[in-house]
């Protein structure tokens, strides 16, 4: 079973804390701060590599850590930064993270952090001013961005071969390149995507087979539903449909059959150049396949080229893969480079959420308790240990500097009620 898709969950590394120490000497009673940062969590990256074809070993391993920021010392010695974890993908891999922002892994050596470690948190040193000698405060490092992220495979193929079941796609495949899919007298043969490559001297084109798309296969219906995003990617779409089918079905049905599938599927599928192959073509007389030929020629415009071909005899077919080997290089030069310019780094695509404003106080109309929330205070009651005197009149001085105190009062906040902020419950006085 090819491997096309895998849910793996990322944890980037915390950051390291930093230390609470003073100097010692032998002839100073008491030395200054000098208590070093933590480092930085490791990243995690991944990294698109030529050398691999599918997603079949994230099947077993689910869990991906980066290591961990180490903890600053005394001496004004900082942890050292933890190690980022690098996981290797094939080309084509297309990611999606937790938070819904994409990526997309398409050329060798591309690469994206998906998680970022945490920032060590300072030593006491850093905090020393003039009028604080001696700090006993030092910041905790933060924890690294974790979550699941979702990798699908989108195979790489320069063309598509697609169409009904039994329309002889395979057979097609088999006739061109040196792929041997099956091939066999009933529909739903092809059970997953064959891929071949047709070879000419200066170039070669991949082509895809995929399963035979039925009605309703944009919503689900069949097997090639599952395998319409592998010619997301294609420069061209072969439509492969029977010149005259051995069920009796009209022709002409079955061609919009597939491809009102594919502009469901994807209205990007449909804008994709075509050409359409007549298949089976030795099962016809000559004369009647030629008539045939021309009224789909008609029917279709100059922009489709249309083959007649027979797999069982190569009539037609070196006509065709000359067209595809003339035709493939000028739609891929006629395309805009992607990502040209910044060769190594995956490109955001899509979309990624606004940043969230700092933070947003609630009161619950229940119990009348309030509560702040937001990453940037969350993040500041995380850095430190409240245990402290010390770290707990800093916490106070920053929220009052960030407003939160302000907006507390603006919804009703009194002296002497609690709060509750990053998960803890505090009592403040905003009236100091
Ligand atoms: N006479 C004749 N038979 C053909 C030709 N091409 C394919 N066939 C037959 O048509 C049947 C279906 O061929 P496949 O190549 O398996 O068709 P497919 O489109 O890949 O089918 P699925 O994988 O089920 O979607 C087989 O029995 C083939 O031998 C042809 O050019 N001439
Ligand atoms: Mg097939």
């Amino acid at each position: 079973m090819l491997a096309d898709r895998a849910r793996i969950e990322v944890q980037a590394g915390a950051g390291g804390n930093g230390s609470l120490s003073f100097r010692r000497e032998a002839h100073v009673p008491k030395g200054g701060p000098d208590g070093g940062d933590g480092g930085r969590g490791g990243d995690v990256i991944l990294l698109c590599d030529d050398s691999l074809r599918d997603l079949l070993r994230f099947k077993r391993s689910a869990h991906h850590r980066a290591g961990r920021g180490g903890h600053g010392e005394g001496s004004q010695r900082h942890g050292a930064d933890g190690e980022p974890l690098v996981i290797r993908v094939p080309p084509g891999t297309h990611v999606t993270r937790w938070d819904g922002t994409r990526f997309d892994l398409v050329r060798p050596g591309q690469r994206v952090v998906v998680a970022r470690g945490g920032s060590g948190g300072r030593g006491n040193r850093r905090f020393a001013t003039s009028v604080r000698q001696a700090p006993r405060i030092a910041e905790r490092g933060l924890g690294g961005e974790e979550g699941a992220i979702e990798l699908q495979l989108k195979l790489l193929a320069d063309v598509g071969l697609v169409g009904l079941p039994n329309a002889g796609k395979s057979s097609l495949l088999a006739r061109m390149t040196r792929a041997h899919p099956k091939v066999a007298a009933y529909p739903f043969t092809t059970l997953e995507p064959v891929l071949g490559t047709l070879e000419a001297d200066d170039r070669q084109l991949v082509i895809a087979d995929i399963p035979g798309l039925i009605e309703g296969a944009s919503s689900g219906a069949g097997l090639g539903h599952e395998f319409l995003a592998h010619v997301e990617r294609t420069r061209l779409l072969v439509h492969v449909l029977e010149l005259r089918p051995l069920d009796g079905s009209d022709p002409v049905d079955n061609h919009r059959v597939i491809e009102r599938e594919l502009a469901e599927h994807d209205p990007r599928l449909a804008e994709l150049p075509r050409a359409l192959v007549l298949s089976k073509v030795d099962l016809v007389p000559v004369e009647e396949a030629q008539d045939e030929a021309d009224a789909w020629r008609q029917r279709l415009g100059p922009a489709v080229p249309v083959f007649a071909t027979s797999s069982a005899t190569g009539q037609g077919v070196d006509a065709l893969k000359r067209e595809l080997l003339r035709l493939v290089p000028l739609l891929a030069e006629a395309e805009v480079p992607e990502g040209a310019g910044e060769d190594d780094v995956a490109e955001y695509k899509v979309f990624r959420p606004a940043a969230r404003s700092a933070f947003s106080v609630e009161r619950d109309p229940g119990t009348g308790g309030f509560r702040v929330v937001g990453e940037a205070v969350d993040r500041l009651i995380a850095r430190h240990d409240l245990e402290n005197e010390e770290a707990l009149s800093l916490v106070e001085q920053r929220l009052r500097r960030m407003g939160v105190l302000s907006a507390l009062e603006n919804v009703g906040f009194r002296s002497g009620d609690d709060v509750e902020i990053g998960g803890i419950i505090f009592e403040l006085d905003p009236e100091q």
